[in-house]
């Protein structure tokens, strides 16, 4: 069995980062293990959230592995607590990683042309060197438009396929860019295979309302597909499928559940995977 390692909060009530990595990541049947960033009370939708930062635990956590010696399949990186993190990241990845281990960096910082309550304006230009690191990266277009530096509008098709092939040469890698849209019955992904310079989309019918943490549903399920053996094109479709059933399932609950979506009811799609 793989195992992988997957570094990103805990917010304690929210359906976001491990809470839903860790189950999603192990439907694939991929032993996962966590570091957590951060333990918040819950995501920073919520006003008041808590926060408890663990950037100085990550080097401890590395130097008993490295004794243990503790190696990973795959990493995936997600919502980062602070700055430092990103160089104690470096470290663990380059000190644990197996030979040809797969890194999925989701530069989880923004949405709807905002960075998310407390990170600092110069914190994308962080981000970015740890996107450096990654094989693969699966932004939304806020986070594209950060990591580019370019205004964040709406794009015509040429122009975003420019973007996300300006964006997997600056980083040297793979881009998926998620919430893509060109008509208002339908929502996907745009994969720019970087090895192959090859671009592809998958599209589902669109669900009208907006949910918290739909990008970590499909990061998750994005990296699972990925570990298992598919390629980029199959996983963004993979992901795609996921994320548009747990958004479809929590659409009559939406006033409700507005913080996070049922993905519950969805693992089954992952584990009868072929
Ligand atoms: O879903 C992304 C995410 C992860 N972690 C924290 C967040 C958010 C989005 O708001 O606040 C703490």
């Amino acid at each position: 069995m793989k195992r992988i390692l997957t570094i990103q909060d805990i917010s304690c009530v929210g359906q976001c980062s491990l809470t839903v990595a860790l189950p999603i990541i192990s439907a694939f049947g991929i032993e996962t293990a966590v570091i957590p960033t951060a333990v918040l009370s819950t995501h920073t939708a919520f006003q008041g959230f808590t926060f408890h930062d663990l950037t100085e635990e990550l080097p401890k956590i590395l130097k008993h592995w490295e004794k243990e010696n503790i190696r990973f399949d795959g990493f995936y990186t997600g919502y980062i607590g602070s700055v430092k993190q990103i160089e104690y990241i470096k470290d663990i990845m380059s000190h644990t990683a197996h030979p040809n281990a797969i890194k999925v960096v989701d530069p989880c910082m923004a949405d709807h042309g905002k960075l998310y309550a407390g990170f600092a304006e110069d914190f994308p230009k962080h981000m970015l060197e740890l996107c450096k690191e990654a094989d693969v990266i699966v932004p939304n277009l806020t986070e594209l438009c950060f990591l580019l530096d370019v205004p964040y509008k709406e794009y015509k098709k040429e122009e975003l396929e420019d973007l996300v092939k300006q964006m997997g040469k600056k980083i040297d890698a793979s881009v998926v860019l998620t919430g893509v849209s060109f008509h208002s019955d339908e929502l996907g992904a745009l994969t720019y295979d970087r090895k192959n310079d090859k671009l592809s989309y998958y599209f589902t019918k669109r669900v009208p309302v907006f949910f918290h943490g739909t990008g970590d549903c499909f990061a998750s399920a994005f990296f699972g597909s990925v570990v298992k053996g598919f390629t980029y094109e199959k996983a963004a479709e993979v992901a795609c499928e996921f994320t548009y059933r747990a958004i479809a399932n929590t659409e009559a609950d939406a006033k409700q559940h507005w913080y996070g979506v049922h993905f519950e009811e969805a693992l089954g799609y992952l584990t009868s995977l072929k």
